[in-house]
C-alpha cells in the first residue's frame, strides 16, 4: 500500500488532552485510511537542531527543530511577511528582503533533505500551504519522481499582484514541479493559470496543466470543509455546559458573534466600525444586542500583528464608551482562546454570526455558525464575498466588508430576520456542508493526485513551450 507523506510547517502530533488542530481535522480521513508520514516544524528553536519521531497505530510524525535564523526569515520573514500578505492582496503590508526569500528557500531544502531518505517510489507526497511552495522543485532536483501535491489554503491573486512580489519568477513557476496544485476556490486556480499564461506564455488552453519532462502538472479546486453533522451536534451538546449557559444567561437580548485569529486579513477594524454605525443608525437595538469578539493573539512578534491588537481595543473601548449604559455594554472584547466545544456552543447562543474577512482563503468559522444553528430557530451569518466560503454559502447575507455602512445594514437585517426565513437559509446552507464534508477532501485530492493521468496530453504540449523559455 502506497504510504502517504504529508507535509506542512506545523505538524499535530496526537498528544492526550490536546484538541485537534484545524488541518489534523482536516486529515483525519486520510490519517485513518492510509499509513502516514507527516513531516514538518516540531515548533522549537535550537542551535542544535533535532529531528524527532513519534508513533501512533500505522502512522509516523517526524518532527524538526529550527535554528533561530531559519525561524527569522523562513517563518516570521518570507512567509509571513511577503507571501501572507501578498496573497491576502496587502502589497502595502509586504517586506521584502533577499535574505529572508533564501533562508526560505534554505529550509525548504532542509525538509527536502529530511524527506528524500524516507521515500520509497510508489510514496505519496502532499504538501501543505504557502510555507512550502518550492518543496516539490527541491525534491525533484533530487531526483525524485514520486507522486507529489501542493495545496494552498490561502488566497492566490491574480497575476497583476502576483507579479509584483520581488523574485515571483524563482517561486511560483515552481509550482510546475508538483503534479497536482490545489486551491480552495476556482477564483484561485483561475488566477494560477492566468500567471501561467501572462508569465510563462503558456496558451490559455493549455493553461490547466503544465508540464516538464514526463509529468504533467494540473491544476483543481478542492474546498476545504468541516465535519457538519459532529459540530452539529457537538453545539447540541454544549448548550448543557455551564460555560454556555453563563455566556447565555449574561446577555440581555440578541447576541452577535465573531471569532477570528488577531489578523489583518480578518477584517476586525472593519467589522467594529460597521458594529459602530450599526448602532448609530438603529438605536431602537440598544440595550437589546451584544456584540462577542473572540480573538487570541497571533503572531505577536510581527509589528502590524501588535499595531493591529492596539486598534482594535482602541475601537472597542470607544463603541462601549460611546454606547454603554449602567445595565448594557454593546460589545464583550475576548482575547483568550476557547475550546472547539465551547465555541459550538457560542455559536448556536448567537443569533447572528458575524464573518467578515477583507480576504481570506476559506474560513470554516462560516461553516461551523452555519454546522452549529439550531434547525429550527437558526441565526443569520453575515458573510463577507471576499472570504473563499461565499462561493459555497451564497444564502447567507454577503456583504462588502469594505462598505461598512452595508454591513452595518446587514446586521440590522440579519438580527431582525424572520423565522421563516432563517429556516429556509439556513436549509440551503446546511445542505450546502452537507455537499462538501470534509472527510471527503483528502479522498477527492489523493484521487486526483493519483488519479488517471488526463493532463498528460496537454503537459506534453506544454514541455516544449517551457523547454523554449527556461
Ligand atoms: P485560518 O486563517 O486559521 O486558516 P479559519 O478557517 O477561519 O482560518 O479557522 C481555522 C480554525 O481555527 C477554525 O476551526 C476555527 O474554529 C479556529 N479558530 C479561529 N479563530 C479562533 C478563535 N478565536 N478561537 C478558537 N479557535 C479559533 C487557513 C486559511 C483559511 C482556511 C483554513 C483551512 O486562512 O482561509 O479556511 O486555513 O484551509
Amino acid at each position: 500500500m502506497a504510504r502517504i507523506f504529508i507535509i506542512s510547517n506545523r505538524v499535530a502530533v496526537p498528544k492526550a488532552g490536546l484538541q485537534p488542530g484545524g488541518l489534523e481535522v482536516a486529515l483525519k480521513a486520510t490519517l485513518k485510511k492510509h499509513p502516514c508520514v507527516w513531516l514538518g516544524w516540531s515548533g522549537e528553536l535550537s542551535d542544535t537542531p533535532r529531528t524527532q519521531t513519534f508513533t501512533k497505530g500505522r502512522n509516523a510524525y517526524v518532527v524538526t527543530d529550527l535554528g533561530q535564523e531559519d525561524f527569522e526569515e523562513y517563518y516570521n520573514g518570507f512567509a509571513n511577511r511577503v507571501l501572507w500578505p501578498i496573497f491576502h492582496y496587502r502589497l502595502d503590508l509586504a517586506e521584502f528582503s533577499r535574505r529572508d526569500l533564501s533562508g526560505y528557500l534554505r529550509v525548504n531544502n532542509k525538509f527536502a533533505d529530511e524527506l528524500a531518505p524516507m521515500l520509497k517510489p510508489d510514496d505519496v507526497i502532499w504538501v501543505h500551504d504557502y510555507h512550502l511552495i518550492p518543496l516539490a522543485k527541491a525534491l525533484r532536483d533530487k531526483g525524485l519522481n514520486n507522486r507529489i501535491g501542493f495545496f494552498l489554503h490561502i488566497p492566490l491573486p491574480p497575476p497583476e499582484i502576483l507579479t509584483a512580489m520581488p523574485n515571483h519568477e524563482r517561486l511560483i513557476p515552481a509550482l510546475g514541479a508538483y503534479d497536482l496544485v490545489g486551491f480552495q476556490t476556482d477564483g484561485g486556480a483561475a488566477n494560477f493559470a492566468r500567471y501561467l499564461a501572462k508569465e510563462l506564455g503558456t496558451p490559455s488552453h493549455l493553461s490547466m496543466a503544465l508540464g516538464s519532462g514526463a509529468r504533467a502538472m494540473r491544476i483543481g479546486t478542492f474546498p476545504v470543509g468541516i465535519e457538519t453533522r459532529e459540530f452539529t451536534r457537538a453545539a447540541a451538546r454544549a448548550m448543557r455546559t455551564q460555560m454556555v449557559t453563563q455566556l447565555r444567561e449574561s446577555i440581555p437580548g440578541a447576541l452577535m458573534i465573531g471569532v477570528d485569529r488577531l489578523d489583518y486579513s480578518k477584517g476586525i477594524p472593519a467589522r467594529l466600525e460597521a458594529y459602530e454605525r450599526f448602532l448609530t443608525a438603529y438605536p431602537q437595538w440598544h440595550g437589546k444586542v451584544t456584540y462577542l469578539q473572540i480573538t487570541p493573539k497571533s503572531r505577536s512578534q510581527i509589528k502590524e500583528y501588535s499595531q493591529m491588537a492596539q486598534a482594535v481595543n482602541a475601537l472597542a473601548g470607544r463603541i462601549n464608551g460611546t454606547y454603554s449604559h449602567a445595565s448594557w455594554t454593546p460589545m464583550r472584547y475576548v482575547n483568550r482562546p476557547y475550546s472547539r466545544a465551547a465555541l459550538a456552543g457560542f455559536y448556536r447562543v448567537a443569533k447572528v454570526g458575524l464573518v467578515t474577512p477583507l480576504r481570506d482563503g476559506m474560513n470554516l468559522v462560516a461553516k461551523e455558525y452555519v454546522a452549529a444553528q439550531d434547525p429550527e430557530d437558526p441565526g443569520v451569518l453575515v458573510l463577507s464575498r471576499f472570504a473563499g466560503a461565499a462561493d459555497e454559502l451564497g444564502a447567507a447575507l454577503l456583504v462588502n466588508p469594505y462598505d461598512p455602512d452595508s454591513t452595518a445594514a446587514a446586521m440590522a437585517r440579519a438580527i431582525d430576520m424572520p423565522l421563516a426565513e432563517r429556516r429556509k437559509r439556513h436549509a440551503e446552507l446546511y445542505d450546502a456542508l452537507l455537499r462538501n464534508d470534509i472527510a471527503d477532501w483528502g479522498d477527492r485530492f489523493l484521487a486526483a493526485l493519483m488519479g488517471p493521468e488526463n493532463g498528460e496530453a496537454q503537459g506534453e504540449a506544454l514541455n516544449a513551450f517551457i523547454a523554449r523559455r527556461y
